[in-house]
């Protein structure tokens, strides 16, 4: 089954624009479904790893370390497990949004489209997740602690104030060139780790979060939906690197120190499901979805 680029079919967009407002309509414990993969984001990203004091650059469960590709695979996987669900297709997948394709014109992306995911705004005014529709944001990050505050209200973008730019396909091709292993250590987002997950997280998906603002820019990020296309293109931007070295290629092993918790290859990942899903486990994706491209971004 695959995960189609959401802007050249109409069918993918439909069913995620759908599947997104479905999970939304279900109430639990008084938010929703789709809130509950909001609320896992943000918790996986305030679970420091170790804690800091010996955390200099503020490593988390989910991002800053080797698991920040299997653990967002993994949250990728069991929402699009409810988005099936919710539209009763087992045959769906998330699409994915091509933003080096839109590269040399953000602005002009159809993705901003009121037919697909609404432009710009505090409030956002346009399109299916618009304040004037049944959208709403229900948790939002509390400091940097991890609780939550809880709010009823519109989705909120800023796009292009605090970058302008989104990284091309050059640019990703360049970097899926130059780096041949997952990561070394120290294992973190300081200058002395090399490997591609670093540049796969600051330099690539990191712009798009700052590229999108307000909603996007916090742990609470999921509340966009926008969040999935973004993450659905990063998930296929590794799959085209594993496709060139190694769909087991993962480091670091399981004799590294227990300081690197949530990040070895055999560490369970962070979860509030009762699941026990290691990165070993993600690695090969293709028995779960596949893209319609990837040679577009191979160098
Ligand atoms: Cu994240």
């Amino acid at each position: 089954m695959t995960r189609y680029n959401i802007l050249t079919n109409s069918r993918a967009r439909q069913q995620f624009v759908d599947g997104c407002l479905g999970l939304k309509r279900e109430p639990l414990n008084g938010v929703t479904t789709y809130d509950y993969f909001v609320w896992w984001h943000h918790r996986a990203m305030t679970r420091m790893t170790p804690q800091m004091g010996t955390n200099p650059f503020g490593r988390n469960a989910a991002h800053g370390g080797p698991s920040f590709g299997p653990w967002h695979r993994l949250l990728l996987l069991v929402f699009e497990f409810q988005l099936r669900r919710v539209l009763g297709d087992n045959n769906f997948r998330i699409p994915y949004w091509d933003w080096g394709a839109d590269a040399a014109a953000p602005l002009q992306s159809a993705l901003w489209g009121a037919d697909v995911m609404g432009g710009d705004g505090n409030p956002v005014t346009s399109g299916p997740f618009s304040g004037s529709g049944e959208f709403r944001v229900r948790l939002i990050q509390n400091g940097s602690s991890d609780n939550f505050t809880f709010v009823n209200r519109p989705l909120r973008r800023d796009i292009g104030t605090l970058t302008s730019r989104l990284p091309s396909t050059a640019q990703i091709r360049e970097i899926i060139r130059n780096f041949a292993q997952w990561s070394t250590a120290p294992w973190n987002n300081g200058p002395s780790t090399g490997g591609f997950r670093k540049e796969l997280e600051i330099p690539l998906h990191n712009v798009i979060h700052r590229f999108i603002g307000l909603d996007m820019m916090t742990s609470t990020s999921p509340n966009d939906p926008i969040f999935w296309l973004h993450h659905a293109n990063i998930d296929r931007i590794w799959a085209a690197w594993q496709s060139r070295y190694g769909f087991t290629n993962y480091v670091p092993s399981d004799a590294e120190p227990a300081t690197l918790d949530m990040h070895r290859r055999g560490d369970r990942m962070h979860s509030f499901l009762n699941q026990s899903v290691t990165a070993e486990m993600v690695l090969d994706y293709r028995s779960y979805y596949d893209y319609d491209s990837i040679a577009d971004i191979l160098p």
